[in-house]
């Protein structure tokens, strides 16, 4: 089917591309409590969406529209540029809309996020973070995937064009995918290390996911005792059934 660009799609190819979204929050310094604060106001806070690591992903993504509670003026904040945040400050936490609207060539309709704004400090010593007024950072990875993108949008994601169709030889031995992205540095890599700027690493989500397969292994232990000790119960209520005289039917439930 033809595309909104007029543009052929990339048959059978998803691109992903990571990114990073919600926000950091601080309790003013009494001290120095910005100027033109209103008085009720207690934080400054900073909500954005950003690469990986600081990755520019402007070239995928145009700009976004962060919608605020209807307590700010202009709520409907549109930032058409890296980098993608809105500073503000406030005494309240809410939910805020934030649209993402891809480049044009994508032909891609905009897709809508929600994060909870924090400002408050939570977990065990949240009572200690808020004395020493600790940043709160709220933050998610997410995905965006990119089904069958159109040619000129897969050229853009990747830095090169399509790959040629099956069968169809590239011009040059050192043509294809692989080569064009790592010229252009269009990748979904994301770093091999965590810094302390940026949690998001490969060694993270091994970390990860050595965290759920023990949880699995935990939960799937606890569902093998729990059914031996079903059976001992079973066992237990049959041999009551006879010691009673009572008849060992199942009642259908
Ligand atoms: C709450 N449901 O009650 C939330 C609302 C509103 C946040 C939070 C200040 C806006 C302004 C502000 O922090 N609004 O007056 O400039 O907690």
């Amino acid at each position: 089917m033809p595309s909104a660009t007029g543009n052929k799609r990339v048959r059978g190819i998803s691109v992903f591309r990571p990114f990073v979204f919600g926000s950091e929050a601080q309790l003013f310094d009494p001290e120095r409590k910005p100027e033109n604060a209103p008085p009720d106001h207690t934080h400054q806070w900073r909500v954005f969406v950003k690469g990986v690591n600081g990755e520019d992903i402007s070239y995928w993504l145009k700009k976004v529209q962060f919608k605020l509670h209807e307590t700010y003026a202009q709520n409907v904040r549109t930032i058409e540029q890296p980098p993608f945040e809105v500073t503000e400050t406030g005494w309240g936490e809410f939910e805020i809309q934030i649209k993402l609207y891809f480049v044009p060539e994508s032909g891609e309709k905009p897709q809508t996020l929600w994060h909870s704004l924090k400002l408050h400090p939570y977990g065990p010593d949240a009572e200690a973070k808020r004395e020493r007024r600790e940043v709160v950072v709220s933050q998610n990875y997410e995905e965006i995937v990119f089904n069958e993108p159109v040619d000129q949008f897969y050229d853009l994601l990747t830095g090169g064009p399509s790959p040629a169709p099956p069968g169809v030889k590239g011009k040059g031995a050192k043509g294809g995918k692989q080569a064009l992205q790592q010229r252009s540095g269009r990748s979904a890599e994301i770093p091999l290390h965590e810094s302390p700027q940026n949690p998001y690493s490969r060694t993270a989500e091994n970390k990860e996911l050595d965290r759920l397969a023990e949880a699995n292994r935990t939960v799937d232990q606890m569902i093998k005792e729990e059914k031996e000790r079903l059976v001992e119960r079973e066992k237990k209520l049959a041999a009551l059934r006879e010691s009673e005289g009572v008849p060992a039917t199942t009642k259908k439930r």
